[in-house]
């Protein structure tokens, strides 16, 4: 249901940071353009609370929530020709983008395409897209005002296109501004990259004690609201090959916090409005997604469709107070567990168990 693709200049580190988040093995090189084809992963959402669920329900088998992520080939600077057109095509089927900038030195990994400011960089792909985004919509405000002049109803959106071009013509993101329903609509179809919420991910060397000041310099350049994550990418993929406890000790090490890929879906998350709620029975426990502001019948939906038909009610508590209680079952002995209808709006960390009947 989230699907994010990673986008950045050559050599910053996006394919290590991919298999970092997905566990997968894809090439990586010190060299420019080694990515040619997209690659798709699925990256598992790291959910402590989940695991402490499954520890309490010995279930066969437990499932964690995850993004669908997509390696895209490195995309080229403004005014080069290596515009990756048919890969920026894959981008806008994206809901959201995570932006791999470089902060790391290597002798061996050149960085003739990107340099190794990460601000430069951000400024650049900020431009970069929102080129893009100006080519699409420039066209599009051509015949609109043809359209417009042929159709009346249709005049709104002619507006809503052209305002849109104002804004990337001075080489803003469109997420900058405010835009109403009928605007929004307006837009979807031309599916612009620059309203997608964006994760900005600086890749930093394994001792880099500036950078969370590096990440907040990025902070300052980009949309009001966009995240700024820094982590080495590098050290993390190793970490990713490790087991927990061995993974634990690296991360320590290193100072880094085991907590940077965490982060950066968890912000993809947040972007997105997405929220978390569990399932826990004999058979799994499984970490769901869905919206926020979701009914609980729609929520019953996301488990099966039978749920959602014959759903009669949802008992519901908090994934804390369930594990603070000792299991599922000791959380409604406890009185922990509330009986809710078919429009509670399910909240960030419900375990829910839907009764229905069909
Ligand atoms: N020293 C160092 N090298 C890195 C780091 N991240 C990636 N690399 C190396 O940089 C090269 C390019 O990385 P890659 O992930 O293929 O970059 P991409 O072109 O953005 O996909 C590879 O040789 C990586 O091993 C890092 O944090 N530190
Ligand atoms: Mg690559």
């Amino acid at each position: 249901m989230a699907r994010v693709g990673l986008v950045g200049l050559p050599n910053v580190g996006k394919t290590t940071l991919f298999n970092a988040l997905t566990g997968l093995r894809a090439h990586t090189a010190p060299h420019p353009f080694s990515t040619v084809e997209p690659a798709v992963g699925v990256a598992r959402v790291p959910d402590p609370l989940l695991e402490r669920l499954a520890a309490l329900e010995h279930p066969e088998k437990m499932v964690p929530a995850t993004l669908d992520l997509l390696d895209l080939p490195a995309m080229a600077r403004p005014g080069s020709s290596r515009l990756g057109g048919r890969f920026l095509a894959r981008l806008r089927e994206m809901e959201a983008v995570a932006v791999v900038l470089r902060a790391f030195e290597a002798d061996d990994v050149p960085a003739d395409e990107s340099g190794t400011d990460p601000v430069d960089q951000a400024e650049a792909l900020l431009l970069e897209l929102a080129l893009a985004d100006l080519d699409v919509f420039a066209r599009k405000a051509q015949k609109a005002v043809k359209e417009a002049a042929a159709d009346a109803t249709k005049k709104a959106a002619a507006a809503a296109v052209a305002a849109a071009v104002e804004v990337l013509d001075e080489g803003r993101a469109l997420r900058t501004a405010k835009w109403n329903e009928v605007e929004e609509a307006a837009f979807h179809d031309l599916a612009p990259l620059t309203l997608k919420p964006a994760v900005w991910v600086v890749n930093v060397a394994e001792d880099d004690p500036q950078a969370e000041d590096v990440a907040a310099a990025v902070a300052a350049v980009v949309p009001a609201g966009d995240t700024v994550v820094a982590l080495s990418a590098h050290i993390e993929e190793e970490a990713s090959r490790l087991d927990p406890a061995e993974r634990a000790e690296l991360a320590e090490g290193f100072g880094l916090g085991e907590g940077a890929l965490a982060r950066v879906v968890r912000a993809t998350y947040e972007a997105l409005h997405l929220i978390t709620f569990y399932t826990a029975g004999a058979k799994e426990v499984r970490a769901r997604t869905v919206r926020r502001g979701t009914p609980a019948r729609e929520a019953a939906g996301k488990v099966h469709t039978d749920m959602e038909r014959g759903f009669i009610r949802a008992e519901v508590a908090p994934i804390t107070e369930v594990i603070a209680a000792g299991g599922w079952e000791a959380a409604k002995a406890a009185g922990r567990v509330k009986v809710e209808g078919r429009d509670y709006l399910v909240a960030d960390g419900d375990v829910m168990l839907v009764r229905f009947s069909v």
